[in-house]
C-alpha cells in the first residue's frame, strides 16, 4: 500500500442522479463495483484519514510523529508501535454501528445489483451490514486476525483483546523473537493479499461504479476507477473530488456526505422505506461488543500519549542538563577546548 499523489480533476460538474436512476431502473446497471473508503464510516465514528481537523492524520500532530503514516508505515511499528496500541481502542470497531451507506450495499445485494465491493476500511462494517462476505474484498484486511510482524506466528484473540483494551504492546509468545504483534491489517509499505489481483478484473465487468468516501490518495486501490471501461458510468459520492472522477463524460459526482448522497439515490428509486428499513434492522443486529465498552475516546488517548511522551522527553532533559554539568564541572575546559 502507498500514497498515491497523481490527481487529475477536470472542472466541477453537475450532479446527474437520474441518469443513473434511469440506467439502474431500466436494467441498465445490474453489475454495480463499489470502490469504498473511511469516509463511509466517518458516520459511525470512525475518523477518516484526512479530513481536514477531523481526521486521524491531524489529531495526531501532538505525537509529533516524522509523519503522520508513520503510525500505521511497517517500518515504524517495527521499532515503535506503541502509538498505534495507544488508540488502538478507540478506533476499534467492536461497538459501532453500520451507517446508512452500509445498509445500501446491503440493499444493492438483496436487489441483485451488486457485483462487487473493494472496501479499504478494516471495520467489517459492511458485513454487520448484511452485505454478503463473498460479495466483498477487504483490501486493507481486517482486526480479526493477528500476527507476529517478524517471524508471522499467529497470536492468540485473547491476548489481542486484552491488549488493544489496555494499550499495551503485545509481543510475540516466541520469547527469542521479540517481535510486535500486529493485528491482519495491511499497513503503509506492505502488499496487499494476491487475492486484490484476482479480483481487480471484477472492475472490468461493472455496468456502473460507484466511488464512495474515499480522497483515492493510497494505490493500489485508487487506480480501480480507472479500470471501468469507457462508456461505463462512474459515481463518486464523497465530500470533495477525488482521482479522476468527473473527467469522463459519464461521470456523476455527488458531493456531500456519502449517507445524504445513497438516500437521494434510494430516494430517486424508489427504495427510500426499504433503505430506512434494512439499515434500522443493522443497526439492532449489531451487538456491542464488551471487551471494548466504555473506553477512552480516541483523543483522550492521543493526549494521553503526548503527555506521557512529554513527561519521558522531560526526564531525558534534566538528564542530559545533569549530565552535562556533571562533564563540564570535570572536563569543561577541554570540551571547552575540542570547540574552540
Ligand atoms: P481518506 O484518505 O481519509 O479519505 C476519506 C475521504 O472521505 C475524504 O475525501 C473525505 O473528504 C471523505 N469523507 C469523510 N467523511 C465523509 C462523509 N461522511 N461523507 C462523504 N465523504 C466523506 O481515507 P481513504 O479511505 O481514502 O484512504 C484509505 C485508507 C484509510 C485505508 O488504508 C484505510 O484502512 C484507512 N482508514 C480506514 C478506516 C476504517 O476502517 N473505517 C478509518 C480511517 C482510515
Amino acid at each position: 500500500m502507498s500514497d498515491d499523489t497523481s490527481r487529475h480533476i477536470k472542472a466541477s460538474m453537475e450532479p446527474d442522479i437520474q441518469s443513473i436512476v434511469d440506467r439502474i431502473k431500466t436494467g441498465k446497471a445490474t453489475r454495480i463495483v463499489v470502490l469504498t473508503g473511511a469516509g463511509i464510516s466517518t458516520g459511525a465514528g470512525i475518523p477518516d484519514f484526512r479530513s481536514p481537523n477531523t481526521g486521524l492524520y491531524d489529531k495526531l500532530a501532538p505525537l509529533r510523529l516524522p509523519y503522520p503514516e508513520a503510525i500505521f508505515h511497517v517500518n515504524y511499528f517495527s521499532h515503535t508501535p506503541e502509538p498505534f496500541y495507544a488508540i488502538a481502542r478507540a478506533r476499534h470497531p467492536g461497538n459501532l454501528k453500520p451507517t446508512v451507506t452500509h445498509a445500501f450495499l446491503a440493499l444493492l445485494a438483496k436487489k441483485n445489483l451488486l457485483h462487487f465491493v473493494f472496501t479499504q476500511n478494516i471495520d467489517g462494517l459492511e458485513q454487520d451490514a448484511g452485505v454478503p462476505p463473498d460479495k466483498v474484498l477487504w483490501t486493507h484486511g481486517n482486526w480479526k486476525s493477528q500476527h507476529c510482524y517478524k517471524c508471522k506466528s499467529s497470536y492468540p484473540d485473547d491476548l489481542m483483546n486484552k491488549a488493544i483494551r489496555t494499550g499495551e504492546v503485545p509481543y510475540c509468545l516466541d520469547t527469542g523473537c521479540g517481535g510486535a504483534v500486529k493485528p491482519d491489517v495491511v499497513f503503509f509499505g506492505q502488499s496487499l493479499s494476491a487475492e486484490f489481483d484476482e479480483k481487480e478484473k471484477e472492475v472490468l465487468e461493472a455496468d456502473l461504479m460507484l466511488v464512495m468516501g474515499t480522497s483515492l490518495r493510497v494505490a493500489p486501490c485508487s487506480r480501480l476507477p480507472r479500470l471501468v471501461r469507457r462508456g461505463i458510468p462512474r459515481v463518486l459520492i464523497n465530500n470533495e473530488k477525488a482521482g479522476d472522477l468527473g473527467n469522463r463524460d459519464d461521470d456523476v459526482c455527488i458531493l456531500g456526505s456519502c449517507d445524504d448522497g445513497v438516500r437521494q439515490l434510494a430516494d430517486a428509486l424508489g427504495w427510500g422505506e426499504d433503505l430506512n428499513d434494512l439499515w434500522e434492522e443493522a443497526v439492532a443486529t449489531k451487538k456491542n461488543d464488551q471487551t471494548f465498552e466504555g473506553g477512552p475516546s480516541l483523543d483522550e488517548c492521543i493526549e494521553k500519549l503526548a503527555s506521557s511522551i512529554k513527561d519521558k522527553m522531560k526526564v531525558s532533559d534534566g538528564h542530559k542538563r545533569m549530565l552535562e554539568n556533571h562533564l563540564n564541572s570535570k572536563f569543561g575546559h577541554i570540551i571547552t577546548k575540542g570547540h574552540g
